[in-house]
């Protein structure tokens, strides 16, 4: 049989390297999945619940293996399911290619069945490259492109491809006039900054007495070049949440997280310091950085367009963290005076101490931040860690001590709910050898999470560490959104919003094959830990959490607090409780280290 056009793009995609592929098939895309079966298994392709967590796979098979994410999905609504996952790619920058079916060429225009104008769709979530293909010849230089510009420039592509175009006899572009002859390849450049250049990094550097480090995933590769300058430098080092696994949390002057997700510790720190070294990072909140004009500012960044963004910076350098690091490292110059840093190392002594207490705090049934501060000692080596977006990202974010060799991630920019178990199931085919753990809040996991157990199930025998576990923070709450309209608008909780159903998480997993804990007494929690850790089958850990224990950010407003005190006396309905649970925690929270605005 001649080669079709779906045969050529699974060859041209192996050609490229793709080895993997998340998806779910589709009429508008048949002529490249019969190709894929064709093909024998040159690309495995994994077969998601639903198109827009194919999408999340692609883009955290991206994060943890530095490699091209490849989704494919049908045309129509199978192209329109896709769009989530692929802005959640975009926004964390993450190289992923989306294929996906269209009407036959003949009917397009037609207002035909399932014929969406998805170059439009497209547009602006695979900005960078995106085009409809409408010929055999043009499909080699569409593939090529879509694939060198997503790697190159860390962007989502996609092509379109009609359905009847995939079925059709390849042909070569011909040696004429109007014809691209493109070919594959892709070698990464070293880039760095040049010397003059990074000569006023150092002496910004040198000239500083509080030096405060921030690295985001930018770093995950540098951590061995941002410990050294760190101590060069006498400084204390924040993460910010898609950073988390760059530098791990037993070395003591490392603050841990920043921001709404942030610890008191590196608040403290950007708010003391005259010297701000941003690595690699994108974190979007500019009141979590020192105020202008209060830090002489250096950053990193191999993306441009990122630089001077957050804080304005006086030295702007364009780079690879770890190749830049290593050049500037020589230049900096021991910093003799070591009472900053010894004020952050007890600052971090401290912080550590005040989790503890707050995830011992009695709750009713089990404080949400125990569950967390559970499971950090009893990590496992190489453990793949991801959240879903809701309370459960805070306890992520600051209560797991991080080890060396772990990875780390959740949808940063976007932020979007559903996200935690399309990315533990990633990470299992990105690195099957690796245990992983996922936190997921309960309204996250009726939204899609729980479909996409039914892909766990199906894959689980053929990963060879076992280890998978969703721990469920059940808490018949959109919890984090409770919170911000109570501290952020000063709103009541509004249970028509807010509250949900409660569901036998565990029971569904035991349903479909997997094996289901459920805790609702704190003191059982480690066991239940050590029971999940110890499966060889994948685990759901449901765990009935307290709403009342407020996910805040380490510094309040007193404008916050006050919005705070209006819900109660607007009526909040959970007055009682939220009062009794908050005076422990929030107003403590506001005094201490309270911002004075
Ligand atoms: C797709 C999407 N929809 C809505 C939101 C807004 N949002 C952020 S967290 C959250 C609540 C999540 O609730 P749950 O999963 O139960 O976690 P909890 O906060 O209760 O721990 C919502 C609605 C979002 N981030 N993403
Ligand atoms: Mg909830």
């Amino acid at each position: 049989m001649a080669q079709t056009v779906g045969d050529f793009i699974v060859e041209r995609l192996h050609a490229w390297g793709v080895r993997k592929m998340f998806g779910y098939p589709g009429d508008g895309i048949n002529g490249v999945f019969g190709a894929l079966n064709r093909a024998k298994g040159k690309i495995e392709f994994i077969q998601a619940r639903h198109e827009e967590m194919a999408a999340f796979m692609a883009s955290a098979y991206a994060k943890f293996t530095g490699e091209l994410g490849v989704c494919i999905a049908t045309s129509g609504p199978g192209a329109s399911h896709l769009i989530t996952g692929l802005y959640d790619a975009r926004l964390d920058h993450m190289p992923v290619l989306a294929i996906v079916g269209q009407q036959a060429r003949n009917a397009m225009g037609g207002h035909y069945q399932q014929e969406v104008d998805l170059a439009s769709l497209f547009k602006d979530v695979a900005g960078a490259f995106v085009q409809q293909a409408s010929s055999p010849p043009q499909v080699r230089h569409l593939v090529d492109r879509a694939i060198r510009i997503a790697i190159a420039e860390r962007r989502v592509t996609a092509i379109i491809l009609p359905n009847d175009l995939q079925e059709e006899t390849y042909r070569e572009p011909p040696r004429k006039h109007g014809s691209v002859h493109s070919g594959v390849g892709f070698a990464r450049p070293k880039i760095e900054p040049y010397e003059t250049d990074l000569r006023r990094a150092a002496a910004v550097l040198n000239a500083g007495s509080k030096v405060a480090i921030l690295v985001g995933a930018g770093a995950l590769r540098a951590t061995d070049e941002v410990i050294a300058i760190a101590d060069k430098l006498g400084a204390g080092v924040a993460k910010a949440l898609l950073g988390k696994a760059a530098l791990p949390d037993d070395l003591p002057f490392v603050t841990g997280s920043i921001g709404l997700l942030g610890t008191k510790p590196s608040y403290d720190m950007m708010m003391g310091c005259d010297t701000l070294l941003m690595i690699g990072s994108g974190f979007p909140y500019s009141e979590f950085l020192p105020e202008e004009g209060q830090a002489r500012g250096v950053q990193i960044d191999i993306a441009p367009d990122m630089l001077s963004l957050r804080y304005p910076m006086e030295v702007n350098l364009v780079g690879d963290a770890a190749e830049t690091l290593r050049l500037l490292l020589p230049m900096v110059v021991h910093k003799q005076d070591r009472g900053w840093r010894d004020e952050i190392q007890k600052n971090v002594k401290e912080w550590w101490k005040t989790l503890e207490d707050r995830a011992m705090q009695p709750a009713n049934p089990v404080n949400p931040q125990r569950v967390t501060w559970e499971l950090s000692p009893r990590l496992p080596d190489g453990v793949i860690l991801t959240s879903d977006s809701g309370s459960c990202a805070n306890w992520w974010a600051r209560d797991l001590k991080i080890k060396r060799g772990m990875m780390a991630s959740l949808s940063g920019g976007l932020a979007s709910m559903g996200a935690a178990v399309p990315y533990a199931i990633a990470a299992k085919f990105a690195h099957p050898d690796r245990p992983v753990v996922a936190l997921v809040g309960d309204g996250a996991m009726q939204m899609n999470n729980m479909a996409e157990l039914i892909t766990v199930a199906k894959y689980w025998r053929k990963w060879s560490n076992r280890q998978w576990i969703v721990c469920v923070f059940n808490n018949e709450d959109l919890n984090q959104v409770t919170w911000e309209q109570r501290v952020m608008n000063g709103d009541p909780k509004f249970n028509a919003s807010q509250e949900i159903p409660n569901v036998p998480y565990h029971r569904f997993a035991e349903l479909i094959g997997l094996k289901g804990i459920y805790v609702d007494d704190p003191e059982k929690l480690g066991a239940a830990w050590d029971e999940a850790l110890a499966s060889r089958r994948p685990v759901l850990l449901e765990v009935k959490t307290d709403p009342e224990v407020p996910p805040l950010s380490p510094h309040i407003t007193l404008e916050q607090a006050k919005k705070f005190t209006e819900t109660l006396i607007k009526g909040d309905p959970r007055e009682g409780s939220v009062i009794r649970e908050t005076a422990r925690q929030v107003l403590s929270a506001v005094l201490p280290g309270g911002d004075k605005k």
